[in-house]
């Protein structure tokens, strides 16, 4: 942090075609939070941009199944994920959406500023194309027989039987899920972004500058990188996006991952239309973007492509993604509706947000998959947050209210245990600090939750119980020793329990 004066934290925008799960909060929302929190907390000058992904495939098919407009999808979706983000206390600064006439304006004069400057090349090649429908087909508009185990319905950009991907023309006997016919290849043109003529500069940056990286993320940079870059088209044929600002594009928009990556750019516009350039452009200015691991290659390799490309913005700094969080041993699934959805959650649990988060984040994927199961949940919060975190806060409060009447009793001398439990106190909150400076959410919680150990264990060695009898002094010091620790426990725990942590202030007068 030290040399940077601002911080702009992102975290993925989600594809507005279904709500968001605990996958999704566990790798990116909930460790984006609390890292913003804690920068708040520490006074630095940070932005938290979210929104929505609304273009994509994905979003038309589903459209076309429930016989509406892709507009329809995503309004539906982008205001379910935006009002679950808002109760969950995801704290973004703004949460906007990809199909707002401010990112169609950015995305597009991006797209056109490298177009002049020459940083695409055009290229033709032959694609599957409808002629009931008329239009060509996305791979996921193509289903056929999988090359290697024989599933009958494999998409054309993946089995979902066998888990391999696929290209299109991997498939035996493809069909068009639009007409059922059969498509025939037909040429089109796209724009590219020469990957290859970037090579040399993101090896040096990421793998000579960015050692620091989480071991995972530098891993996959590292195998990409090793493999070789490609050209990657960054248009498609498609009537849903932001259409290619460019001649001769007539039925072609933005690829959704060249256009929803701007998204981080726009939003940053829409929530600070003077002083956006700043956060973007200024070699002070630091970029952080939180995302899970399928987002690598985007955010650590193209974007920061994209973005050389044009060549007035800054690249992150640091790229912090999570691996997988699966539910009760099972791969979480949208289409197989296996999923603890947010929105759900929340009404099951409307005033227990804290209870989630707390156990995303004990059990965060941060470097290898992880599972999530309701046991789990209710042994954490029963024997965690319960046991330990509201058992001391509890005990303190009702000994205050019984022996002092609710009021801070004075500090009398202090003992060498008083002291050594005070010390804990910062030594602490330096652990809790080094540990989300370095994205060890994990270990930074467990540090904070240690603080209320040590104050489970002070009141049990000192028992101002037992000494309430013969001197009141002694128990005023002891639990005016605990009420700090009380106090640094709602400041410790406010980037990870924020609601619970406003409660405590609130019980405290603070
Ligand atoms: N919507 C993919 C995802 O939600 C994509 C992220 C875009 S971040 C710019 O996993
Ligand atoms: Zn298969």
């Amino acid at each position: 942090m030290t040399k940077f004066k601002r911080t702009t934290v992102t975290s993925a925008l989600p594809y507005a075609n279904g709500p968001v799960h605990i996958g999704h909060l566990a790798g990116v929302y909930v460790p984006a939070d609390i890292y913003v929190r804690y920068l708040r907390l520490r006074g630095e000058d940070v932005i938290f941009i979210g929104g929505s992904d609304e273009h994509g495939v994905p979003i038309t098919i589903k459209a076309k199944k429930e016989g509406l407009t892709p507009q329809d999808i995503v309004d539906r979706y982008h205001n379910i994920i935006k009002k679950s983000f808002e109760e969950f206390g995801i704290s973004f600064d703004i949460y906007s959406r990809t199909s707002s006439k401010t990112h169609h304006d950015t995305a597009s004069d991006f797209f056109r500023k490298l177009d002049a400057k020459g940083e695409f090349i055009k290229q033709k090649s032959e694609q599957y194309f409808d002629q009931v429908a008329n239009q060509f087909l996305a791979d996921r508009y193509i289903t056929g027989k999988c090359p290697h185990c024989g599933n009958e319905n494999a998409y054309g950009d993946q089995c979902e039987a066998c888990g391999t991907s696929l290209n299109s023309t991997d498939l035996i006997n493809p069909k068009s899920t639009l007409s059922g016919s059969t498509p025939i290849m037909r040429e089109t043109e796209h724009w590219y972004l020469p990957l290859d003529k970037h090579e040399t500069w993101l090896r040096e940056w990421i793998l000579d500058n960015h050692k620091e990286w989480k071991t995972n993320v530098y891993g996959q940079c590292k195998s990409w990188l090793d493999m070789g870059l490609q050209p990657r088209a960054v248009s498609r044929d498609l009537d849903w996006g932001i259409p290619v600002p460019a001649d001769n594009a007539e039925g072609k928009v933005l690829y959704v991952w060249f256009d929803a990556p701007i998204g981080y750019i726009s939003n940053t516009k829409e929530l600070l239309p003077d002083s956006w350039e700043k956060w973007w452009k200024d070699p002070e200015s630091r970029l952080v973007h939180f995302i899970g691991k399928d987002n690598i290659v985007f955010h650590c390799i193209v974007f920061p492509a994209m973005l050389k490309a044009e060549g007035s913005y800054i690249l992150p700094d640091n790229v912090p993604a999570n691996e997988f969080l699966n539910l009760e041993g099972d791969k979480i699934s949208t289409s197989r509706n296996w999923a603890v959805w947010l929105h759900e959650y929340l009404l099951d649990f409307p005033d227990k947000q804290d209870v989630l988060r707390y156990v995303l984040t004990a059990n965060a994927p941060e470097t290898k998959d992880n599972d999530f199961t309701w046991n789990d949940f209710q042994t954490r919060n029963n024997s965690e947050l319960v046991a330990i975190y509201g058992n001391f806060v509890n005990r303190t409060l009702v000994l205050t209210q019984k022996y002092f009447d609710s009021k801070v009793p004075e500090c009398g001398e202090l003992s060498d245990y008083d002291k050594e439990v005070l010390e804990r106190i910062s030594s602490i909150k330096n652990q809790v600090s080094k540990q989300l400076d370095e994205f060890h959410f994990r270990d930074a919680l467990r540090e904070a939750m240690n603080l209320a150990r040590t104050g489970n264990k002070y009141l049990a060695d000192t028992e101002p119980w037992k000494l309430a009898k013969t001197d009141m002094t002694r128990v005023g010091t002891i639990l005016n020793v605990s009420l700090q620790l009380a106090a640094n426990l709602s400041i410790a725990f406010e980037p990870f329990l924020p609601f619970s942590s406003r409660k405590l202030r609130g019980m405290l007068g603070i």
